[in-house]
């Protein structure tokens, strides 16, 4: 059921945002937002802005939070104005507050590779002056923030719109690092009005590798009443139905996110007689290894591979432990979601995500490809229901502590605001 907010904004349509009724006789007659209730001049100051927003719309993390984003500042108010080759998949409502601006392609036989980025600059070019953009926050430097800076100083005698970078990972510790990317990537962050990067760890390697420390770091984030326990989905008993324990990986199977481990792993479980199913969530270039490793191991029949999935949360929510044995790892918001469905997570200490899995509290934490480590640390969680229960409960806290919705894209809205105001000191 929808509802509109009475209150300042008399915007917030989204049924489960409803928190205060309005007394008196039933039905109840009007409804207050979450905002408007907790204070109610809250958007009686605010100027709602027209934000345009890059992602790569089918593949990744970076597209996920640049999407989630998008979507919570329209439920905000903001205009939010998606410039990318196709629909992000997690923005599965346009209205009227969320737009989309798809990047055409011309193909030309002169052209032996179809030249995107240029494509994607007009594009924004165009956008940012027809919908009056206050700002463009393009998500991964390569080659988005190039993109926009060429869009933005092509029309800067007209309408100056800043540009917002956010680092996400592999944009900085693989791509931007390879020495071919490296000059661009470096231009691409000096140039950019105000850059955010999503975990200290990852501001860390810019500064080490591009010599670059403006950078506000801005993490990954969650919605609670999405993700959480699913205690009587029927997709439990359809996993396991013999009432087995539900390891879960998800991923883009990458290589980067190593899934054959997750498969090793769980063979070595079973070795110990445990009764326990292992369920793999995405698709990507390892799956057929990872496939062909559990039936060399003997395990295959009881090795999901479900491929991609709309909602993930349905599969964490009925899971027992996840694992995440990545090489590289910026963030790691698929143990940031595992954590607010209450799941302990078995992950490596690397890059971001000692910031987000408290090593022994929320999880356990080894060196890369430390199977047997990993093998003990799921044994004492499987074997322990206390212990498992536990770790899933302080997981979920610490997650909405730190990483939910309303505490991080606030500071998004601070962000952009520090630096559509620095542009306007400086043209004044
Ligand atoms: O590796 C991926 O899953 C894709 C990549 C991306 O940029 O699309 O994900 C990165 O961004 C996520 C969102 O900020 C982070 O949570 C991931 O940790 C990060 N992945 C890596 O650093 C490998």
């Amino acid at each position: 059921m929808l509802f509109t907010c009475v209150g300042m904004c008399r915007l917030y349509r989204f049924g489960y945002q409803v928190v205060d009724e309005g007394s008196g006789a039933s039905p109840p007659s009007f409804y207050f937002c979450r905002w408007c209730r907790d204070n109610i001049n809250c958007y009686a100051n605010t100027e709602f802005m027209n934000i345009g927003i890059t992602v790569y719309p089918t593949y990744g993390g970076s597209g996920i939070v640049g999407s989630e984003l998008g979507r919570d500042l329209a439920e905000r108010g903001h205009n939010v104005h998606f410039i990318s080759s196709v629909l992000p998949t997690r923005v599965t409502q346009l209205g009227e507050r969320v737009h989309f601006h798809e990047v055409e392609m011309m193909s030309y036989p002169l052209f032996e590779h179809q030249p995107y980025d240029l494509a994607l600059a007009t594009k924004m070019a165009t956008v940012m002056r027809s919908e009056k953009l206050d700002l463009l926050h393009v998500h991964y430097a390569i080659p988005h923030s190039i993109s926009a800076i060429l869009a933005r100083e092509s029309i800067k005698q007209k309408r100056y719109v800043p540009v917002i970078t956010t680092l996400h990972g592999t944009d900085i510790t693989l791509v931007g690092a390879d020495r071919s990317y490296l000059p661009i990537t470096r231009y691409g962050l000096q140039q950019s009005d105000g850059v955010t990067a999503v975990s200290r760890f990852l501001k860390s390697a810019t500064i080490e590798t591009f010599d670059f420390d403006e950078i506000e770091v801005i993490p990954n984030f969650i919605c609670a009443l999405y993700y959480k326990r699913l205690e009587d989905s029927p997709l439990r008993a359809e996993l396991a139905p013999n009432r087995e324990k539900l390891l879960v990986h998800v991923s883009n199977f990458r290589a980067v996110k190593r899934p054959i481990d997750c498969v090793e792993i769980f063979a070595k479980v079973r070795e110990q007689g445990e009764k326990v199913r292992l369920v793999m969530v995405g698709d990507g270039p390892e799956r057929s290894a990872a496939y062909y490793r559990a039936e060399q191991l003997n395990v295959k029949d009881d090795v999901l591979f479900v491929g991609k999935q709309a909602n993930i949360s349905d599969y964490l929510g009925v899971s027992d432990i996840f694992l995440l044995p990545s090489e590289l790892e910026s963030f790691g918001l698929a143990a940031l979601e595992a954590q607010a469905c209450e799941l302990p997570v078995i992950a490596t200490r690397i890059g971001g995500i000692p910031e987000v899995v408290n090593d022994g509290e929320t999880g356990y934490l080894s060196d890369i490809g430390d199977i047997d480590k990993m093998t003990l640390d799921t044994l004492k969680l499987l074997r322990n229901d206390d212990l498992r229960r536990a770790f899933g409960q302080k997981g979920r806290e610490l997650a909405i502590e730190r990483y939910s919705t309303d505490k991080i894209i606030p500071q998004y809205i601070a962000f952009y605001e520090k630096i559509v105001n620095k542009a306007e000191s400086a043209a004044a």
